[in-house]
């Protein structure tokens, strides 16, 4: 009974996770059954998966087995009927030194990598500095070229507004309808699809400044490692280098109200010739669709 029960449970995960594996080939979304963190296409994002999968997973599968080992022990030899006098002990200095130390140790290990993962999230690219990549106890060996688009999103009740700051090209990234997404030729996901994404070259390194016209929203882009909140009178920042062209999608990670839900984040990443010319169609006709045409026009 028990060995079938494992069997199932078994080929259950198994086929779980060739599934995930399967589906984790489509980039910059979730799918069915997902396990595991989305694919990486950035420097911070190859960071935080190797902390995540490298140290986070094992401290806590560590400290959960050890802890499960000491209840067994306590069910098993301390019982009332195998131990039918306890023992009127009540401090142990040895054991006290050794449960306030061990945790403290752990913190400081995962704080390590955990610091430098955080300042290179917060230090915008220069050209020089080095960042951590997938290595998150060297000292930085990732070269990331200089920022040279900076793109401030604002969060508002609720939709994404992106400001292409150095064109002072703006424009509203609302969430397609249900009737609008599956009339697509190509349907985006539901409840992640959007009528005007974000455009930016791959490769490139992208200043992404945050903030929010009303209340607090939260820019998260899973794919490239990023969550920075949106919070009104305040100016985050933070930085990404996509190294693959594709659609990734993000979305409002801060309860912000009603449609909370409701304000996905699309990033298409274009080759720089693309987005040269999406750039060159938006400025010359200051309309966001326009541009979007170019790349329709590119794709077939
Ligand atoms: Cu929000």
């Amino acid at each position: 009974m028990t060995g079938k029960l494992i069997a199932a449970l078994g080929s259950a995960l198994s086929a779980t996770l060739l599934a995930g594996a399967a589906w984790a080939q489509e980039l910059g979304q979730p799918h069915p059954g997902q396990i595991g963190l989305q694919t990486s296409v950035t420097p911070i994002m190859d960071s935080i998966v190797a902390f995540h999968d490298g140290i986070l997973l094992w401290t806590a599968v560590l400290i959960t087995l050890l802890v499960l080992a000491l209840l067994v022990i306590v069910m098993v030899r301390f019982n009332a009927k195998s131990n039918p006098k306890p023992s009127a002990t009540t401090h142990n200095t040895l054991i006290e030194v050794i449960w306030t130390v061990a945790p403290i140790l752990v913190l400081v290990v995962i704080a390590i990598p955990s610091f430098g993962v955080l300042t290179d999230q917060m230090t915008v690219p220069d050209g020089e500095r080095k960042y951590l990549g997938s290595n998150i106890f060297s000292f930085g060996e990732v070269d990331v070229p200089a920022a040279s688009v900076t793109i401030k999103a604002t969060g508002a009740s609720w939709y994404w507004s992106y400001e292409y700051v150095d064109q002072g090209l703006t424009f509203d990234s609302n969430i397609l309808s249900e009737e609008a997404r599956l009339a697509e030729a190509n349907p985006q996901p539901r409840l992640l699809g959007v009528n005007n994404m974000m455009v930016v070259p791959v490769n490139t390194t992208v200043r992404l400044q945050v903030t929010s016209a009303d209340v607090i929203h939260a820019f998260a882009m899973p794919s490239f490692g990023i969550k920075t909140d949106a919070v009104p009178g305040r100016l985050n920042e933070t930085w990404f280098n996509a190294r693959e062209t594709g659609v990734f999608y993000g979305q409002c990670s801060e309860l912000c109200g009603k449609d909370h839900a409701f304000m996905p984040i699309g990033i298409r990443v274009v080759t720089q010739e693309q987005y040269d010319a999406w750039i060159a169609a938006f400025e010359a006709s200051s309309d966001v669709r326009e541009a979007n045409a170019t790349l329709v026009a590119q794709a077939s």
